[in-house]
């Protein structure tokens, strides 16, 4: 399988990691909007150095109970990293739901939308399909703010492998060829920790929709909940739960620590043949 993205054709025959490059201002360093071009630059060239595949850029945070932020503010955040690094040897990915920042993102050279939203946004499916850049469809259970409350299912493996062909028949119609999506299970976007592990187990099951998949764990608090670490130490979960992902199926693993990840996953094509 070979996934289309921009000017890049990556070919899936071994598990490709992305690399999560903050671009909100707001954590620990106070810093704001000047310091955290340079910041998020830094952690791009340490990241490729690391061997990341692909870089994902995020100007909203969507972690559960985040307030949303508006288009200007999200398009200042994250057009000046994505005009520095367009011509990076590694495809940039930009985390978004909203179809402005689609738009700005593919006309300045950016490869892949990551939308945890799945283009629901309107106009969203249009602004992909009127460029050539590859997209990661995710599900998700309710909005960022309110998600984590109370999810509840029938059966989540069945409602997100129907979501995922939906919103990837959708895509198709609209002329998005099948080489140009990804689809994620949204592990943490409005699920309980038994639904992660039902999806999780259901990885080989969810390739059958004919996409890529694409896998988030990293540092989430179901290895929290699992390992009984807070958020600072889950490397060694994470760590873990990428090279099963991998070994279930994900052809793209989204991680933190990406020196770590790409050790494992080189033990595990060595030594798991
Ligand atoms: C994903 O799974 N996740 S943002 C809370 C954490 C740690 C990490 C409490 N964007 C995904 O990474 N895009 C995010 O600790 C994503 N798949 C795709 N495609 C949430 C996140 C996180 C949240």
């Amino acid at each position: 399988m070979t996934f289309h993205c921009g000017r890049f054709r990556l070919a899936l025959d071994r598990p490709l990691i992305m690399a999560i490059i903050n671009a909100t201002p707001d954590s620990f360093s106070g810093d704001g909007v000047a310091g955290h071009l340079d910041r998020a630059l830094r952690m791009a060239e340490q990241a490729v150095a690391d061997g990341a595949d692909i870089l994902d850029i995020g100007g909203e945070s969507s972690r559960p109970g985040a307030a949303a932020v508006g288009l200007q503010e999200e398009l200042d955040r994250v057009m000046p990293i994505v005009e520095a690094l367009a011509q990076a040897t590694v495809p940039i990915s930009v985390d978004t739901t909203k179809p402005g920042l689609v738009r700005a993102a593919a006309r300045a050279g950016a490869a892949i939308i990551n939308d945890i939203n799945a283009l629901r946004e309107p106009g969203a499916v249009e602004a992909v399909a009127g460029s050539d850049v590859g997209v990661c469809l995710m599900h998700m259970q309710g909005e960022p703010r309110t998600m984590q409350s109370a999810p509840q299912y029938r059966d989540v493996v069945g409602e997100v492998a129907d979501f995922l062909k939906q919103r990837s028949d959708i895509l198709r119609t609209s002329g998005v060829a099948p080489e140009r999506i990804l689809v994620d299970p949204g592990f943490g976007f409005g699920k309980a920790l038994e639904h992660n592990i039902a999806l999780f187990e259901a990885l080989p099951r969810l390739r059958e929709l004919g996409y890529p998949l694409l896998v988030g764990v990293s540092r989430k608090s179901m290895l929290g909940q699992i390992a009984g670490r807070p958020v600072d130490q889950r490397l060694a979960a994470s760590v873990t739960a990428a090279v099963l992902a991998a070994q279930r199926g994900a052809a793209i693993v989204r991680v933190h620590d990406v020196a770590a990840t790409r050790d494992a996953l080189a033990v595990m094509a060595a030594l798991d043949r």
